[in-house]
C-alpha cells in the first residue's frame, strides 16, 4: 500500500474543495445547506475525516498537508457563509412579494374580560362612601371566634350566635376548642379597626363572608358584605340616618325614600334595618314581585355601636359614640339590575356575566 504524501494530499484536498463548491452552487434552501455542511464539515464530514487522516503522515508532510487542510476548511466555511446569506436574501425577497400584508383586511377583535358584577357593585358602594370621607380597609376571611363573636357582644352560649350559621375551621387549640371560623359577616373588622386606631374612625370594609346555609334565590353560602363604621365624639343617630340616606340617594337615585325600623343585633343599641321604597312599583306595593307587595325593600342592618363594643376595644363609651352598618352587595345588585336568583353570580355562566 502506498503511503499518502503531502503532494497526493494536496491533490485530493483540492478535488474535495472543488466538488463541495460545485454542489453548494446548486443549493437553494436551508435544509439542503445544512445537509451539505454535515457532509463536509460535520463530525464525520469528508473534510473532517481527511484532516484526521493526516495523522498517518510523517511530521514534515503532516505540517504541509495540515496547513492545506486548514486552508480548505476556511474556504468551505467562507463559501457556506456566502451561500447561506444569499439563500436568506432570496427568501426575504420572495416572501416580500408573495406574502404581502393586506392592510385593508378587518382586524381580529380582541376578546376582553370584564369585572364581575359583584366587584362592580362593591366598588360602586365603596366609592359612594369614600366621597363621604370613609376609607376602605380589608380583613381576614378566616377569623377567630374572638373577633367574629366575643368582641361583638356575642359571648359563647349567647342565643344570637344562632343568627349566623357558622362554618368552623377544623383546628383545635390547646383548650380543645375550635377558635377559627370562616367569618360569617364583616363586622369582626369593627373591633380590629378600633383596636389599631384612635377616633375619629370612618371606614368601610368590603369582603367575602361564609355561612352554613342551604342556598336559594336570595341566599348563597358565600357572599359579600360591606361593613361601615364611624366613631367619634358626638356622633348621633341623626348622623347614621343622614349618611345612609345619602348613600341610598347616590346608589338608587334622588327619588328614593328611606325607611328605618327597629331591629336587633347584639353589637348595636339601638339597632335598625334600613329599607328603600321599591323602585319597581314606586312604593305602591300591590302586585309587585320585587318588594313582595310591601312597597319597601330592605337593604341593610345598622345601629349605634353598643357601649360594650366600644369599651371592649378600650374606647371610653362616655366620650365616644358611633354608628355601624352592614349590607349585602349581591342583594343590592339584584335590586338594581332586576336579577332574580343570587346563585347566578357564582355559577360562572358567561351568558349572565357578560351582561354587566
Ligand atoms: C348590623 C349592624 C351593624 O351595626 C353592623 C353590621 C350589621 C350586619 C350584620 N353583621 C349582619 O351580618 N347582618 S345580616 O345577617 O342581616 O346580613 C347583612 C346582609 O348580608 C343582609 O342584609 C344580606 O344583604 C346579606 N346576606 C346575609 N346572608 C346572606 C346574604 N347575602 C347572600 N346570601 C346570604 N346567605
Amino acid at each position: 500500500m502506498t503511503q499518502p504524501t503531502s503532494q497526493s494530499s494536496a491533490l485530493s484536498v483540492q478535488d474535495l474543495v472543488d466538488t463541495a463548491a460545485g454542489e453548494l452552487a446548486g443549493i437553494n434552501d436551508t435544509e439542503s445547506l445544512e445537509a451539505w455542511r454535515v457532509a463536509y464539515l460535520g463530525r464525520r464530514g469528508r473534510l473532517t475525516l481527511f484532516l484526521r487522516g493526516l495523522a498517518q503522515l510523517d511530521l514534515e508532510e503532516r505540517r504541509v498537508a495540515g496547513a492545506m487542510g486548514n486552508q480548505a476548511k476556511g474556504r468551505l466555511e467562507e463559501l457556506l457563509d456566502e451561500r447561506s446569506k444569499s439563500i436568506r436574501e432570496a427568501q426575504l425577497t420572495r416572501s416580500a412579494s408573495e406574502d404581502r400584508l393586506d392592510v385593508t383586511l378587518p382586524g381580529r377583535p380582541l376578546v376582553s374580560g370584564r369585572l364581575h358584577p359583584t366587584t362592580q357593585i362593591v366598588r360602586e358602594i365603596c366609592n359612594a362612601f369614600m366621597t363621604m370621607g370613609f376609607s376602605v380597609v380589608e380583613g381576614p376571611e378566616v377569623e377567630t371566634d374572638h373577633y367574629n363573636f366575643e368582641m361583638l357582644n356575642i359571648p359563647l352560649g349567647h342565643p344570637a350566635r344562632d343568627m349566623w350559621n357558622t362554618l368552623w375551621v377544623d383546628q383545635q387549640n390547646e383548650d380543645g376548642q375550635y377558635p377559627l371560623l370562616l367569618r360569617t359577616h364583616t363586622s369582626p373588622m369593627q373591633a380590629r379597626v378600633m383596636e389599631s386606631t384612635r377616633p375619629p374612625v370612618r371606614v368601610v370594609v368590603p369582603g367575602k363572608c361564609y355561612r352554613y346555609e342551604a342556598t336559594d334565590a336570595t341566599h348563597e353560602w358565600h357572599f359579600y358584605q360591606v361593613e361601615g363604621l364611624a366613631v367619634d365624639e358626638g356622633i348621633t343617630f341623626a348622623d347614621l340616618k343622614g349618611t345612609l340616606f345619602e348613600f341610598a340617594r347616590r346608589l338608587f337615585g334622588s327619588d328614593r325614600k328611606v325607611r328605618f325600623r327597629c331591629d336587633y343585633f347584639p353589637f348595636v343599641e339601638p339597632g335598625v334595618d334600613m329599607s328603600i321604597d321599591c323602585f319597581a312599583c314606586d312604593g305602591e306595593g300591590s302586585g309587585c314581585r320585587i318588594c313582595r307587595d310591601s312597597g319597601w325593600i330592605e337593604i341593610m342592618g345598622a345601629g349605634m355601636v353598643h357601649p360594650k363594643v366600644l369599651a371592649g376595644v378600650g374606647y371610653d363609651p362616655e366620650k365616644y359614640t358611633g354608628f355601624a352598618f352592614g349590607l349585602g352587595p349581591e342583594r343590592i345588585a339584584m335590586l338594581k339590575y332586576g336579577i332574580e336568583d343570587i346563585r347566578l353570580f357564582y355559577s360562572n355562566d358567561l351568558r349572565f356575566l357578560s351582561q354587566f
